[in-house]
């Protein structure tokens, strides 16, 4: 088997980064409104006012979507639009615009996924401690049910939180994303309890206010670890490489184990729990209970990863790049192994289906003389992962399906506009979209299910 008959070809996106609406119909702030409008955060001073405007412009890029033959979607619902103050009242505006983008979707028979937070923290749930506050468990959890009771009978698939590692490690160790904040790493500690926490409150209640059955996984991230040869000691180099904790403590969130762990086998990892044991809260067992409520897939966000090498020592070692290695414009490496070997490992160890939840580059796209968006270099990356993927569900790891990143141009967070990631171009002073190569191309690799990969 290649790519699985029922194998679903999709894009992604998040509220934060294409809605735009920012203050409009209700919506309350969010601590990306917040953050964008501190000085010096964003590059030139850019935030997601305005966005793609597709709050508004939403059935066009459905149509888009269509044009491209794309089967799923998954886009982030912005908690601070449906419930402005984060609980409480719900905003019927906000909560009418996801309804009505559902809709759209269906009726264009594409499936909408839904990922509940993609870091749109409601700032009045910031003001109260945010993800330092235990309530958050509840406060999230119930923002989850809302929604599954609202959504379940149109959408089938849902994920809880997307890329912990990042909003936990950029937001609050780096300073770089929203709140910007560099806090002890104690808190960071702590912080990410709470998320496992409400992740696991989440499914559960979710699974409760349901109206039928849903599905309901969640969306990390990481750098992935592939062997420098086929020599067993290399693949084990590799796998022990990324299944290992970051003991690196002012970088900690960067791992796989963390976070995963918890989840699918109900306890933190033996060595992060050796390394790190300074600066953990209180974790009960019943924490960890909750925590480790079963779900249903695994996402995954994978861009890139490191060549590993078994040391002379017996511990894993990160082999150099070559000189002139290809990388994409935002300078992450180019390595499709990745897409095999990040896949392989992480259902060796979790035995769940897995989702791509996102993949791509940023290209310096521009609109060429005859109006086109000519980015080879996207379909050139594709390629080389879209076939490493395949190898990977060859090979008999379960492999549901492959979600884009992104759809189109957008906000991409601190680099503001400056980046691309898009398959579709936007030209943020009119609002065009322009369908690049790549949608064109991946139009025939949806169509053909990737055989000529
Ligand atoms: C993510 C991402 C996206 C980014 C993409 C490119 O989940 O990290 O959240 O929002 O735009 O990864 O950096």
């Amino acid at each position: 088997m290649s790519f699985r008959n029922d194998f679903v070809w999709g894009q992604a996106t998040s509220a934060y980064q294409i809605e735009g609406a920012a203050f409009q119909d209700g919506k309350g702030w969010d601590i990306w409104d917040v953050f964008c409008k501190e000085e010096g955060k964003v590059f030139e001073g850019h935030s997601g006012d305005v966005a793609c405007d597709h709050y508004h412009r939403f059935r066009e890029d459905v149509a888009l979507m269509k044009k491209m033959g794309v089967q799923g979607y998954r886009f982030s619902i912005n908690w601070s639009r449906v419930f402005p103050n984060g609980t409480g009242t719900v905003n019927e505006k906000g909560l009418k615009f996801y309804h009505e983008l559902v809709d759209e979707l269906c009726a264009a028979n594409i499936e909408p996924y839904i990922t509940l937070y993609h870091w749109e923290l409601p700032y009045e749930l910031y003001k109260k401690g945010g993800w330092m506050n235990r309530e958050i468990v509840e406060w999230f959890s119930d923002y989850a049910a809302f929604i599954a009771k609202e959504f379940s009978d149109k959408v089938t698939h849902f994920f809880t939180v997307n890329e912990p590692q990042c909003f936990i490690g950029l937001g609050y160790m780096t300073g770089v994303h929203a709140p910007g904040l560099k806090v002890p790493v104690r808190d960071t500690f702590l912080m990410a309890h709470h998320v496992l926490m409400a992740h696991g409150m989440a499914v559960k209640k979710m699974r409760q206010t349901a109206k039928r059955d849903i599905l309901i996984g969640i969306a990390p991230t990481g750098s992935m670890s592939y062997p420098d040869t086929e020599r067993p000691e290399d693949i084990e180099a590799a796998r022990m490489h990324l299944m290992q904790v970051n003991p690196d403590l002012q970088n900690w969130t960067w791992n796989v184990t963390w976070w995963s762990d918890p989840i699918f086998r109900g306890e933190y990892p033996e060595d992060g729990l050796r390394l790190y044991k300074d600066y953990l809260p209180t974790m009960t067992p019943e924490d960890m209970k909750l925590i480790s409520q079963p779900i249903d897939f695994y996402g995954q966000n994978i861009y890139n990863g490191n060549r590993i090498r078994m040391g002379k020592d017996g511990k894993p070692e990160v082999v150099k790049r070559y000189d002139g290695f290809p990388k994409t414009a935002l300078g992450w490496p180019v390595t499709p192994e990745c897409l095999y070997w990040g896949p392989y490992f992480l259902y060796e160890r979790y035995q769940s289906p897995i989702y791509i939840t996102e993949n791509g580059l940023s290209c310096h796209d521009t609109v060429s003389s005859d109006g086109k968006v000519h980015d080879q270099n996207r379909i050139d990356f594709l390629e080389g992962y879209l076939k490493q993927l395949k190898h990977a569900s060859e090979d008999g790891v379960d492999i549901r399906g492959y979600f884009h990143w992104s759809l189109m141009d957008n906000f991409e967070w601190h680099s503001g506009y400056a980046d691309r990631f898009g398959m579709i171009y936007v030209d943020y002073r009119t609002q065009e979209r322009i369908i690049k190569d790549s949608g064109y191309w991946y139009e025939k690799v949806i169509r053909e299910n990737g055989e000529f990969l």
